[in-house]
Formats: C-alpha cells, structure tokens, sequence
C-alpha cells in the first residue's frame, strides 16, 4: 500500500471511531466522523456529529480547522449531504471553506440528503468513495437499513428452553434464562429505538419493556426505546406500560406491515421485538425479520408454549432457513444471532 493509501486508510479508520464515539448521536440521525488531512498526510483538524440539529460530521471539523481547511482532503464515513434539514449543506460548506479532495466511505441512502458527491465535483472537488464501506455501513446499520427499506430493522429476540418451549405450562416461568441473558438482553434493548410486544404479553405478563439493567444509571424516559404494543384488545391503564418510565404507542393492528409503517414516519429506525408466539409467526410470516436472536436454557419442559406459532409451513424444504452469525455462552445459556438467509 502506498503511504498516500495508507494515511487516507488511517484517517478513515480514525473518522471511523469517531463517529461511534459512546452515547451520540441522540435521535434519528447517523453515526458520522470526519478528519481533515494535509497534503503531507497529517491531520489538521477532525469532528463527530452529535445528535439531530447539531453540526454534522464535516462542519465541526472545518470549525475546528479555521482557515487551515483550505487545500485539505476530508475524510468523512458517509457521503456529505446536499440538503438544508436541520443544519445546512455540507458539500456547500467544504466547497467555500477551499477543501481540495473528499474521500468518503459510505454513499448517503437517504433521498433527502444525496447528491452531496455531484455537487462537489460539479465545484472542481476531488471525490473518491468507498474507502471501508462495509464498516461504515455496519457503524449505522438500522439507519441505513430504514433508508433503503422505508421500514425499521426488525431484531426478534426470544427465550427458550432445549426443546422449544417458551414457558411452563403453569405459566410460572417469565423468566427462562439466567441473569447474564437477562442483562444482554437489556443491552439489546438499549441499542434499539423501539421495543414491541403484542396485546397478549402485556396482558399476561405485565412488562415494563424499559431498558433498566445494562447501564450504570437508569435511562430517563426522553432516551427510552419506544414502548410499542400491537394488537385490537385493550390493555390495563394502570399496568407497567402505562407507566411513565417511556412513551408508549398502542397500535390497534394484527399488521406488521402496518405497524412498520408507523414506526417508520415516526423515524424509528431498530424494532426489538419481544412479542409472543402470535405477533411473531405474524412478523415471519410477512418477510418482517431481519435478525433473529435466541436465548436458549439448557432446560427441558417436555410442555407448555413454543416460542413462535403456526407458520404453515408443513415441509422441512420450506422451513424459515436462518445463517448462524454468533453463538456465545452467558451464563449457564447459549445466545444465537443469525440473520433470514439471503438478506442482506
Ligand atoms: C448527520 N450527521 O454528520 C451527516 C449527516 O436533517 P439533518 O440536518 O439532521 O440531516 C440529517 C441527514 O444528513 C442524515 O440523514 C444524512 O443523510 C445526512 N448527513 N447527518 O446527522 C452528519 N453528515
Ligand atoms: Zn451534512
């Protein structure tokens, strides 16, 4: 690799861990860093986006460069945007701030905000893309995910026992798996913006469906997941989800599709789903997965309900087919994370 690809390859690595810096961007916005280079290949200045309405990724750094911006190659993690939303255009402010190259990882799916690499060209800008892509897309997986989509990523959690069952048949068990699964689970949960279960879980178990366990301080309602209930029945005003820990939205549906849609004009971009067996043969069923993560307890129940119901599906050649990606130990469980093979 010559020096040249090596410093951008460097700096991208370097923008990269900025932008997942711990606890930012609040909201619905992507995770995105930016270094400024010499053409020496030194760094003159860098910067991170924060939150929805404060700067992006290339604006704090050309804030924090001042006059040095001029003659630099920015390397950002995503394509900078062409759009005035909530802050202005970033390809307008690298082109007046004199930046001469901009090498970006990940082109920007959102239709709102492309078109920042024609602008720039269109200017007299270098442009080159592409650089660690596939990490820069892993960085803001669910977010990309709901651009190209138009709907939430959609992770399906669930707890069972070795031979599939979700519960005893006396009902005694909401929790199957050990405390280590647990708190994994809660860790999930915060790195979603929605949690769903239908009307029948809230009625027989009562969660709360907040993220309590995984953090040093509980997090205030404003950063909850939303709490998301599916299903026509009403549920108790005075049960856990009413409380005020988190928003809680009662979608009135049978329709994943539908609940999908109004999660997604909300800007809710990670579904975690914890639903019983009804709401997610009704996700499977709609091609609504993405992700599967599975506790399994090293326990027999030779009872009681299974984690997923009916599906139809009467021959093992059409049996819902999944690729492992993770199998780790927690505890005395095993957790599994595949994803629905052929999907991206
Ligand atoms: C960010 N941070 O560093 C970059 C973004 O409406 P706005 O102003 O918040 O813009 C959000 C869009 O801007 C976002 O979806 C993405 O397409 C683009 N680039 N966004 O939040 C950044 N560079
Ligand atoms: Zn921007």
């Amino acid at each position: 690799m010559s020096s040249e690809a090596g410093s951008l390859e460097r700096a991208m690595r370097r923008a990269l861990d900025l932008a997942a810096t711990p606890g930012v961007p609040l909201g619905p916005n992507p995770r995105v860093g930016c270094v400024l280079l010499a053409p020496d290949g030194t760094e003159v200045a860098e910067g991170f986006h924060r939150g929805a309405g404060t700067p992006h990724a290339e604006a704090a750094a050309l804030a924090a460069a001042g006059d040095a911006a001029r003659g630099t190659t920015a390397v950002v993690t995503l394509e900078p945007c062409n759009h005035t939303g909530r802050t202005g255009p970033c390809a307008q402010a690298l082109i007046e701030a004199g930046v001469s190259r901009v090498v970006f990882a990940q082109p920007d799916p959102n239709p709102e905000a492309a078109g920042g690499a024609q602008t720039l060209r269109a200017a007299g800008v270098t442009v080159e893309l592409g650089l660690l892509e596939r990490e820069a897309r892993r960085l803001n997986r669910a977010w990309t995910f709901a651009h190209e989509h138009g709907r939430p990523f959609v992770t399906w959690k669930f707890a069972t026992t070795l031979d599939g069952r979700s519960g005893a048949a006396d009902g005694s068990s909401r929790w199957i798996t050990g405390e280590a699964a647990r708190r994994d689970v809660h860790r999930l949960r915060a790195s979603c913006d929605a949690i769903l279960v239908g009307t029948g879980t809230v009625l027989r178990d009562d969660p709360e469906l907040t993220v309590r366990d995984a953090l040093d301080q509980p997090l205030p309602p404003e950063l909850q997941p939303l709490r998301v209930i599916m299903g026509t029945r009403d549920v108790p005003a005075d049960g856990r989800t009413s409380n005020g820990a988190a928003e809680t939205l009662h979608l009135r549906t049978h329709e994943p599709v539908e609940v999908l849609a109004a999660l997604h004009a909300r800007e809710r971009q990670h579904l975690f789903l914890e639903g019983g067996p009804t709401v997610a043969a009704a996700f499977l069923a709609a091609g609504c997965i993405d992700e599967v993560v599975a506790y399994v307890a090293p326990k027999l129940l030779g009872a009681g309900p299974h984690a997923v119901g009916e599906l139809g599906i009467g021959n093992i050649a059409d049996a819902l087919d999944l690729e492992v990606e993770d199998v780790s130990v927690l505890g005395h469980d095993v957790r599994i994370t595949g994803r629905p093979r052929g999907r991206n």
